[in-house]
């Protein structure tokens, strides 16, 4: 069975999606487009259906699956109509601005009694993010005591607003860091450099491990994330992400990417691939809706404590019968 999908967003992201869904992924083909600018659109969906409005196009029979990749603030509501209309849905992060939108994302599929999301953290499918994981679990290390992050971005994008340091970038760390320790956060302390970035972001877990997170949304030089596990035995952290080293006029190194779309290509692929498998053949793969949530009301209370300082103590909902 082909899977026909449709895209909604043609920025840098539902550009890549549709890039990959033509090019890179397996039992999908790319449907339908959608983008508000017409003309926009019409380009991207080359011989696919464009649309300008997202609730026609999920409502189109042609349509069996749904990639968000639209404004953040648009990805509750448009996920709301794709489990209204029984459809499977790859949603870009965050799942919504708020944790209360978040939540009614969570009560509607709940309602419908089956996962049809998934949030794009797609850094659970990054190969090196899977392999730090397989060594923590495989015991390599023993147990995680320590995980330190590092998410440097050359420089902010024009579209940045104030918080979106926490609410669009830190919210991959704290899904993978979830991810990676099979743990859930329970405190959130911040510190923030004149200017409010970088930010030095620390959390607990449930199971006591301690998870810092440096945010550094202009740091100039390049495109770097990293990760590294401590244990008591052991450490696993990221390799570079490059697969050569250059010499030359008395330099050694290597290249770093200009952002995350290269950077996580592979990540982007495989997720993509597992993703359509799963609306097809099932289970539901990724970070879910819960997940989702998750990510966004830590980081609204990540803000929060960004104004205070202090070691605050995380107020979270509890988890759905669906989703344990
Ligand atoms: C962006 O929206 C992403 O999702 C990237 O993965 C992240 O690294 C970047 O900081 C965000 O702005």
């Amino acid at each position: 069975m082909t899977l026909g999908v449709g895209v909604i967003g043609t920025g840098v992201m539902g550009a890549e999606h549709v890039r990959l869904l033509r090019e890179e992924t397996a039992g999908a083909a790319l449907v339908a487009v959608c983008d508000a600018d017409a003309a926009r659109a019409t380009a991207v969906a080359g011989d696919a259906a464009a649309f300008t409005d997202p609730l026609a196009l999920i409502a189109d029979d042609g349509v069996q699956a749904v990639v968000i990749a639209s404004p953040d603030a648009t990805h509750a509501g448009l996920t709301l109509a794709c489990i209204a209309a029984g459809k499977p849905v790859l949603c870009e992060k965050p799942l919504a601005p708020s944790a209360d939108e978040a939540l009614r994302v969570v009560e509607a599929e709940v309602a419908a009694g089956r996962r049809l999301v998934t949030v794009g953290y797609m850094r659970r499918f990054d190969p090196a993010y899977a392999a730090m994981k397989q060594a923590l679990d495989g015991g390599a290390i023993g147990a995680a005591v320590l995980l330190h992050n590092i998410h440097r971005n050359a420089a902010a994008p024009d579209w940045f607003t104030g918080a979106m340091a926490v609410t669009n970038s830190f919210v991959h760390e704290i899904d993978i860091s979830r991810w990676l320790l099979s743990a859930e956060m329970t405190t959130v302390q911040v510190h923030a450099a004149p200017g409010g970035d970088p930010l030095l972001i620390t959390m607990e877990t449930d199971a006591g491990q301690i998870v810092s997170t440096e945010v550094f949304m202009n740091a100039a030089y390049g495109y770097h994330v990293h990760a590294q596990l401590v244990g008591r035995d052991g450490t696993v952290e990221m390799a570079p992400p490059t697969t050569t080293l250059t010499n030359r006029a008395l330099h050694h190194g290597h290249q770093w990417p200009e952002n995350w779309v290269p950077r996580f290509r592979d990540a982007y692929r495989i997720q993509m691939n597992a993703w359509v498998r799963s609306c097809t053949v099932g289970p539901p793969v990724g970070a879910s809706a819960w997940d989702g949530y998750l990510a966004t009301a830590i980081a609204e209370q990540v803000v929060a404590a960004l104004a205070t300082g202090a070691r605050t103590a995380l107020s979270l909902a509890t988890p759905p019968d669906l989703y344990r």
